[in-house]
């Protein structure tokens, strides 16, 4: 660390950095919504499919957040299940106008809520119930109980409805996560 960036901490300047795991079926939305979280300066502007992981960082106003955008693929969970254990907090995506892979998202919730280095951890997870834009839509409330959100007793979770294209939706559940990361630091 260098000698600014040391003295900037002390002064409690210099943001902390949390890692947060955006996880969730492949094209649900996570590299948008990671994408669209970052200043318009540093925004890509072609989002191609995630192979493996990829690593982005953007800002809230007192944090600073690491994300490991993990590819839906579960091909690749072998993968990323590596840096379970480093999470502080989870961005679970979901399309909510894909209701055939409703279920299938249910299944790949319910893997990560059992593997062994989320299962005890009062980790916050972070629900976008995204592409609202889309006509066929279902709504958060429909998404969450499809998904069965209820029986998360043990992790402090939100859904929050999005749409990443126009960035709705987006600031709200990051002001969630910022606080629930922040009373656990
Ligand atoms: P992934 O990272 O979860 O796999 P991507 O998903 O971010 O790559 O997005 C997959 C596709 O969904 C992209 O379209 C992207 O533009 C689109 N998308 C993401 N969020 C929204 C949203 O809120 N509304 C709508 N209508 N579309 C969205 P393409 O066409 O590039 O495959
Ligand atoms: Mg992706």
């Amino acid at each position: 660390m260098g000698l600014l960036d040391r003295l900037s901490g002390l002064l409690g300047l210099k943001k902390k950095e949390v890692h947060v795991l955006c996880l969730g079926l492949d094209n649900s939305g996570k590299t948008t919504i990671i994408n669209k979280l970052k200043p318009t300066n540093a925004q890509s502007q072609d989002i191609v499919p995630t192979i493996g992981f990829s690593i982005q960082k953007f800002k809230s106003s007192s944090l600073s957040f690491t994300v490991f955008d993990m590819s839906g693929q579960g091909r690749y969970r072998n993968l990323w299940e590596h840096y379970y254990k480093e999470g502080q907090a989870i961005i679970f995506v979901i399309d909510s106008s894909d209701k055939l892979r409703m279920v299938v998202a249910k299944e790949e919730l319910r893997t990560l809520l059992n593997h062994p280095d989320i299962k005890h951890r009062r980790i916050p997870i972070l629900f976008f119930a995204n592409k609202m834009d889309l006509r066929d839509a279902l709504t958060s409330v429909k998404v969450s109980q499809l998904l069965c959100l209820e029986d998360i007793k043990d992790k402090p979770w939100h859904i929050c409805a999005s749409d990443a294209i126009k960035g709705e939706g987006l600031q709200e559940g990051v002001d969630w996560l910022q606080d629930k990361v922040r009373s656990h630091l």
